[in-house]
């Protein structure tokens, strides 16, 4: 059983899609251990993002990310990690899968409607950025 974050992006809060989105993850099989709506200050968006600080695309992706509330989910199941990406589909929707969230809901490569952890590594990390041990519930 793994346990893996992921983030409701700023263009699916808009469109009101999040509870679409969610019902994804859950007709997968994955439980809900933790949920919350909050809006990503930039300290914690460089926090998250730190690999990709220094990309061009950064300075949009932190804008697009801290504009509005999103919902981060701590997602669990069994391998995770590697089956939330997988549902999730690439990272451009453009070159997504049929079926997968970011075909669906995606808009572009930044509005791309979801982040999931891409490591176990990363999950460890980024659970612990957006939640606390009592926010957790297994
Ligand atoms: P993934 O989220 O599929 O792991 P990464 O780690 O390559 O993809 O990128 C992290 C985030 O940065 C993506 N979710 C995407 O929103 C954004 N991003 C990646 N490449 C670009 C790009 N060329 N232009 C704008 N945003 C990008």
């Amino acid at each position: 059983m793994e346990t893996t974050l992921v983030i409701i992006k700023p263009n699916v809060m808009s469109k009101n899609q999040a509870g679409a989105v969610i019902q994804k993850f859950q007709q997968a099989g994955f439980k809900i251990s933790g949920l919350k709506l909050m809006k990503i200050s930039s300290s914690l968006c460089e926090e998250f993002y730190a690999e990709h600080k220094q990309k061009p695309f950064f300075p949009e992706l932190a804008t697009f990310m801290t504009s509005i509330p999103v919902i981060v989910l701590a997602l669990s199941g069994n391998g995770g990690v590697a089956a939330v990406r997988a549902l999730m589909g690439h990272t451009d929707p453009k070159k997504a899968q049929p079926g997968t969230i970011r075909y669906e809901y995606g808009d572009s490569v930044g509005e791309n409607a979801v982040h999931g952890s891409d490591s176990l590594n990363s999950a460890q990390r980024e659970l612990k950025l957006f939640f606390s041990e009592k926010e957790l519930f297994n």
